[in-house]
């Protein structure tokens, strides 16, 4: 018996972590998995990968691409004779899903730096294009909003290491005046703190600094990295356990997420 994974870069560390996590599953179940990985999220190459497992008689297939609502009840209804079940989508979407309250985390994190004593916060989100990116950036500004604040600015990176580091130089340049730094996940969080250590930038006594996903490594940074922890290795036991029962409940569930204070915010 084999299952399919849709899959978008592995090359990052969260859906790395969920293929593992899924691989785990499905061979304890006694299943395979058929990995395709997608770059770019293009519908249509959505929709080969999908063709490529079926002709290989997949008919579960769980799909870690963002996509917005319409797009994925338009795949859900265009492989009504497969079972597709959604890991990046928003959970409120009515396709099949196990996704992260989005909402937890991030209204957890800034009422964390609020009680702290911060007012100044600078938003680094991930890529517009992402789904999950934006409502952890809107839930973000919501928390912000209703306590009257504004961000000193928002900027968004694509995920990497790479582009949290020259998010952080922009920041750094164009508005200085912030203590509180929000990113959308670590490893964009890995580059800003390389960035600030460049500038001689005390974290957490100058820049007080929370990412998101809470990755195997994030406990390594250096400081450690306050976080939002994703427990990526229950969501794909969930995503696996849901997709192989004999009888397919396609009720969607919606796990917690929740903040980890280690030593990058005071
Ligand atoms: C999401 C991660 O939080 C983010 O760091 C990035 O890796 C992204 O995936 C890639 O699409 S986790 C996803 C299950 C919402």
């Amino acid at each position: 018996f084999t299952i399919g994974l849709v899959t978008t870069s592995l090359a990052l560390h969260a859906p790395s972590q969920i293929a593992a996590s899924v691989k785990k599953y499905a061979h304890q179940a006694g299943y395979q998995v058929l990995i395709s990985m997608i770059d770019e999220d293009v519908n249509q190459s959505i929709q080969d990968s999908i063709n490529e497992l079926k002709s290989q008689r997949v008919e579960r297939v769980i799909i870690n691409i963002p996509l917005e609502s319409a797009e994925a009840e338009r795949i859900y209804e265009n492989n009504r004779d497969i079972l597709c079940l959604f890991l990046d989508v928003d959970p409120t979407s009515p396709v099949f899903n196990v996704c992260f309250n989005p909402a937890d985390g991030s209204r957890a994190s800034v009422e964390y730096l609020l009680d702290l004593g911060h007012r100044e916060f600078a938003l680094l989100a991930g890529p517009e294009e992402s789904v999950s990116s934006r409502l952890r950036l809107e839930s973000w500004q919501k928390t912000l909003t209703e306590k009257g604040l504004q961000p000193v600015t928002v900027v968004h990176g694509d995920w990497s290491a790479k582009s949290g580091y020259y998010g952080a130089l922009l920041i750094l340049r164009e508005t200085p005046q912030f203590t509180a730094l929000l990113v959308g996940n670590d490893q964009m969080a890995l580059g800003v703190i390389s960035a600030l250590h460049q500038h001689n930038v005390a974290i957490p006594q100058q820049v007080s600094i929370i990412g998101y996903d809470d990755t195997y490594d994030s406990a390594f940074f250096h400081p450690a990295l306050t976080t939002v922890s994703l427990d990526l290795d229950l969501q794909s036991k969930e995503a696996v356990g849901l997709l192989l029962a004999t009888e397919p409940d396609t009720t969607s569930r919606i796990l917690p997420a929740q903040l980890v204070v280690r030593n990058s915010t005071r």
